[in-house]
């Protein structure tokens, strides 16, 4: 099987600049690129003070732009349909199209840093799949941004962009996310994994250049939503557990401690506590394991984190779990060194680290053993970690 190529930076950049040209007339001044991310090991404990390891994939959402003299902005995709109209330097509200909202929200977050953004017409395009879990809305609220600092000839610090973005998610989405996909769109650089610790909210970029491993990321198909409530339940559990257990942080919650207030807890707080505290060890564990290139204690540690997002923080899915048990089956013998779902859940993606040169073999075994069970095209590629958010 060949796998999905990404389209290159350059053609999409390329394409943004004539969809612009095409619906508003104008030349691009200004073109900004935000990548979404995968994420290795760490799932569901960046708002819970844990680590996290994500990195920026080659797959990114590029909008070109031109002023266009008016107190509003244009705003044309390749998805079709008119332009959304958003007036600035008003109080922006959450209102239709949805898809905006990221927009509004990052508008906002700049003009309550005392920005007065100008008029513009852009065009958007994309290629991070969307509801993949693959981080397409912080791709988006990164890529506005970054477009907004050119415009405006002005620089964030990175931090304070990935933070302005998250709360563009929490107020205008609805979605109560945690540090890590905005961090990863901002961050993200070549061959660096993103070992993220949450609780001081310092990156940390890891070297991972080792041509003889690869990513797969598995797109199921089956569409997530995290605005449907079920993310916002599971960070509700993890607050209330953290209470019971009566610390401050889930850093200084211990195994122990989940034992003994298993019942005060009750289920399922406790079974989220017992997720929580074993994802912060197995994701410490996993980065020292990268470091030391001992995939043999990777593989288990990322088995162990799906089996607990499974079934501990419910938030896997039987097409997620198809697809892992089809890498699991493949096994270490076939060039699979772990496998897990990855990002949000509740569909979405799983991610394979796997030998390079059997790589193809087992995206072809993924991909035809997934659509015999489920008659579904899955979408499988391979991707590196790639440049985060910029100004091309
Ligand atoms: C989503 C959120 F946006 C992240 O902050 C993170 O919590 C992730 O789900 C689960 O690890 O992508």
């Amino acid at each position: 099987m060949s796998l999905d190529l990404a389209t290159t930076l350059t053609d999409l950049a390329a394409d943004a600049a004539a969809g612009l040209h095409y619906q508003f007339g104008s030349d691009a001044t200004v073109t900004a690129a935000a990548p979404g991310r995968v994420n290795l090991i760490g799932e569901h404990i960046d708002y819970c003070d844990g680590f996290v390891l994500p990195f920026a994939i080659d797959r990114y959402i590029v909008m070109a732009a031109a002023l266009n003299g008016t107190n509003e902005a244009r705003i044309a995709t390749a998805l079709g349909g008119e332009p959304a109209i958003l007036p600035l330097n008003v109080k922006q509200e959450v209102t239709a199209p949805k898809w905006a909202n990221y927009l509004r929200g990052v508008f906002q977050g700049f003009q309550d840093r005392g920005h007065h953004i100008p008029g513009f017409d852009a065009y958007i395009i994309s290629s991070v799949p969307g509801g993949a879990g693959l981080s397409s809305s912080a791709a988006l609220e990164c890529c506005v941004a970054t477009l907004l600092e050119g415009l405006l000839d002005t620089v964030l610090d990175t931090k304070e962009k990935a933070l302005l973005c998250q709360k563009a998610e929490h107020d205008f989405a609805g979605v109560p996310c945690g540090i890590m996909d905005q961090f990863a769109s901002a961050f993200g650089k070549a061959n660096r994994l993103i070992l993220i610790d949450c609780q001081t909210g310092e990156p940390e970029l890891v070297p991972f250049e080792n041509p003889d491993l690869t990513v797969l990321i598995a797109n199921t198909m089956v569409h997530h939503e995290l605005s449907d409530g079920g993310y916002a339940a599971r960070r509700k559990n993890t607050e209330d557990g953290l209470k019971v257990i009566g610390k401050n942080s889930w850093r200084d919650a211990t195994h122990a401690d989940v034992e003994t207030y298993w019942d005060a807890m009750g289920d399922p707080v406790n079974r989220r506590a017992r997720h929580v505290v074993g994802e912060i060890a197995r994701t410490i564990a996993a980065a020292e394991a990268l470091a030391k290139n001992d995939f043999e204690a990777l593989g288990p540690l990322m088995a162990a984190s799906h089996d607990s997002l499974r079934d501990d923080f419910e938030v896997s899915c039987k097409e997620l779990d198809l697809m892992v048990d089809i890498a699991r089956a493949i096994g270490r013998s076939g060039g699979v060194i772990g496998a897990r779902m990855t990002g949000g859940g509740f569909g979405g993606s799983t991610v394979t680290l796997c030998e390079s040169r059997k790589a193809s073999e087992i995206a072809t075994t993924l991909s035809e053993k997934y659509r015999e069970a489920t008659g579904i095209t899955a979408q499988i590629f391979a991707s590196r970690p790639s440049q985060g958010a910029h100004v091309l």
